[in-house]
């Protein structure tokens, strides 16, 4: 079994597993962001049986991300990022109650609102061949997309970032769905505030070391 160390250190506690080119992305640059030193399992080279074993004693559902911490394994996303912002986040980790509820918020506004389109836009534009590309799913996406981009857009108008004026979790949690919407050629022309947030974000160094 060939393991893929990203590391600063002989042994991290901290175990990330699944590709670069997976969900398990925002796990990776919630790492790099807040640097905590880690071992990246990203399966490269090894057969779909191999990887399902080791990835099922650490998520059961067999997807990506899952990580290992300590005696601690954790599936979902969300939940990893929101565990190692709180656990090793320093800045990215609100001082207080409110922020951090906020910082829920919108990660959960990220999975349940804004990823499900986006998800039926990639499939329709990306992944689905002529045969069994449905332009009505793709209008319906776009439709579902439209009203909470509005309310980020607003949202967005009003300051620079989504818990005021500095890059948080939160920030890296929600704009971390948009580059779905990059290779579904998503257009945010209509959500200016939205774009140039999301520029930023993912413009940023420890973003792009994951890529
Ligand atoms: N809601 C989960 C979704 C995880 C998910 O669907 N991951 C995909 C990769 S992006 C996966 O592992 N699919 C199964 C596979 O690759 O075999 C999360 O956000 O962690």
């Amino acid at each position: 079994m060939t393991l893929s160390r990203r590391s600063v250190t002989n042994k991290p506690v901290l175990k990330i597993y699944g590709p670069a080119r997976s969900r398990a992305s925002r796990s990776l640059w919630m790492a790099e962001e807040i640097g905590v030193p880690y071992e990246h399992i990203d399966f490269a080279g090894m057969e779909a049986d191999e990887r399902d074993e080791i990835l099922t004693a650490v998520n059961p559902i067999a997807k990506v991300p899952a990580i290992e911490d300590g005696g601690l394994k954790l599936f979902e996303s969300m939940a990893i990022n929101l565990y190692l912002a709180e656990k090793y986040g320093g800045e990215l980790w609100p001082d207080n109650e409110p922020d951090r509820a906020r910082t829920v918020q919108w990660s959960v506004f990220a999975m349940t609102e804004i990823e499900p389109p986006l998800v039926q836009l990639f499939l329709e534009r990306v992944i689905h061949t002529d045969e069994n590309r449905d332009e009505d799913n793709e209008s319906k996406a776009l439709n579902d997309l439209a009203q909470p981009m509005k309310v980020l857009d607003g949202h967005l108008a009003q300051q620079n970032y989504l818990l005021g004026g500095d890059f948080s979790a939160a920030d890296l949690n929600l704009s971390s769905i948009f580059t779905l919407g990059q290779v579904a050629r998503y257009d945010m022309a209509e959500y200016p505030n939205v774009a140039s947030w999301a520029d930023s974000c993912l413009g940023r160094p420890a973003y792009k070391r994951i890529r």
